[in-house]
């Protein structure tokens, strides 16, 4: 998978992608991942990237011109974009099905913006998709973006390793009927810190009175903390 990110800091990136499993991914060359200064797609000669509003306001918007530049010189390359995805508070509410459905594009371009907001006709004439991660307002769209990436790229088949599964956590299907549970309580040595003591079922070496009670406390936890996603039908 390719994800092409548009922002003015491309720098912010850097950190979050260049290290641990995103890392591995895009050396093995099973994630591709690109940051662009949308700066670079400006015209004038201060390089504008945003303009007063039309009929007044406070605050900048950011200008088409640089945005449809930079999508159209990305698009020259193949594959084929799948979507051109746009981050604000006004999307569609980001979740992991929405992560699934996104895993299996081959090509994405995610655009981040500043100041008060973008130009409507970004959203409405280059956005394949808006999406929020939730309702809160940040200063800028990359935060958000590498939320998205991150989430998406740990599905790309091969990602993580085996050790790393994501096939049995919650948000997968850790329960019997493809139920959305949260997960169930782990425990790593010692047996007994400062008299807090590991539940007895798990040292017991029975593994399916192990899984009953995981699945168990699966279910109750959910229930106490989640109920909303024992409703929910994937
Ligand atoms: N929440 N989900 C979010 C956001 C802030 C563009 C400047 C969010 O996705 N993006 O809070 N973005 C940005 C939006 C203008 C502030």
């Amino acid at each position: 998978m390719w994800i092409d990110l548009l922002t003015l800091f491309p720098e912010m990136f850097s950190g979050v992608f260049g290290n641990s499993i995103l890392k591995r991914a895009q050396d093995n060359g099973l994630l591709r991942i690109e940051a662009t200064n949308i700066r670079d797609f400006a015209r004038d000669k201060h390089r504008s990237v945003d303009d007063k509003p039309y009929g007044g306001g406070v605050g900048m918007v950011m200008m088409c011109q640089p945005f449809f530049d930079a999508v159209e010189s990305l698009q020259q390359q193949k594959p084929e974009v799948d979507e051109i995805i746009l981050l604000t508070p006004q999307g569609q509410k980001f979740d992991q099905q929405l992560a699934e459905r996104l895993a299996r594009k081959q090509r994405l371009i995610l655009m981040a913006g500043h100041y008060e907001g973008f130009d409507e006709r970004i959203r409405t004439n280059l956005a394949t998709m808006e999406i929020s991660i939730g309702d809160y307002v940040l200063t800028g769209g990359e935060i958000p973006a590498m939320i998205v990436v991150d989430t998406i790229a740990r599905l790309v088949p091969g990602v993580l390793g085996s050790a790393e599964s994501h096939l049995e956590e919650s948000f997968g299907e850790n329960g019997e009927n493809g139920e959305n549970l949260l997960e169930y309580p782990q425990y790593t040595r010692p047996s007994d810190f400062r008299g807090m003591e590991v539940p007895e079922v798990l040292l017991s070496g029975n593994h399916e009175r192990i899984r009953k009670w995981r699945l168990d406390q699966a279910r109750e936890r959910t229930r106490q903390r989640r109920p909303d996603l024992l409703n929910e039908t994937e």
